[in-house]
């Protein structure tokens, strides 16, 4: 029996975009409805093939500028994966690592949100190997070391996905965000690690399929890219 999901990140729900609204309120609503319809299509998507979970590396928040209203937004979404027995899969990134509505807000008990000490959740299947989650949030909105060697290792004879928010080896005009390499992940003994972070799509196949998903909007980013 496959194992089918769907990957994504850097959603950044409900983030606001102060130079585009200076210059033109209606197409800044326009963008900024962006993030949501992302969401509501990515989760439509999830129902339409039935896939057996969601994984979110990091960055669904925008930092502490969402309301309520963006969690009750969220909410009801995973809601809709919720009812249909499709779980979520969330860690936290830089810029909602210390996003207070994702504490307070009461998700369904389908989500399982990491925290900043990793962890490994199995999954149970009537047939096929078993799928180990592994997932480690950002504490605070800065992490200038590898994240690595805090994951718990895989557990054998299964197939370990692991999900972290990274910059990979980055570049020197960037800061670092949990740097990590490429041949590191590929040595790590996961089969496939959902990566976060860069706003560009880069997939990379070996032992482990690496997947940076970029932004789930079209080409615009709504992120200075300096600081993605
Ligand atoms: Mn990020």
């Amino acid at each position: 029996m496959p194992f089918r999901f769907v990957h994504t990140a850097d959603i950044h729900l409900d983030s606001p975009l102060r130079s585009l609204a200076l210059k033109n309120e209606e197409l800044a609503d326009v963008i900024g409805a962006a993030s949501r319809a992302a969401l509501t299509r990515i989760v439509d998507l999830c129902l339409t093939e039935q896939v057996d979970a969601l994984l979110i590396a990091g960055d669904l928040y925008d930092g502490d500028q969402t309301s309520m209203k963006t969690a009750l937004f969220l909410a009801r979404e995973l809601g809709r994966l919720h009812e249909a027995g499709i779980p979520t899969y969330i860690i936290r990134g830089n810029h909602d690592a210390l996003s207070k509505i994702t504490r307070e807000l009461v998700l369904p008990d389908s989500v399982k949100l990491f925290g900043g000490r990793a962890e490994a959740v199995s999954l149970a299947r009537a047939s096929g190997p078993d799928i180990v989650i592994h997932g480690l949030s950002f504490r605070e909105p800065r992490a200038p070391d590898c994240l690595l060697p805090s994951y718990k290792p895989p557990v054998e004879g299964a197939v370990n996905i692991g999900l972290m928010h990274t910059s990979l080896g980055g570049s020197l005009s960037h800061d670092p965000y949990a740097p990590v390499s490429l041949p590191e992940l590929q040595a790590s003994g996961f089969r496939y690690w959902a990566l976060g972070h860069i706003h560009q799509r880069a997939a990379y196949a070996g032992t482990a399929t690496v997947v940076m998903p970029g932004i789930p909007q079209a080409a615009t980013s709504t992120r200075p890219a300096r600081n993605p």
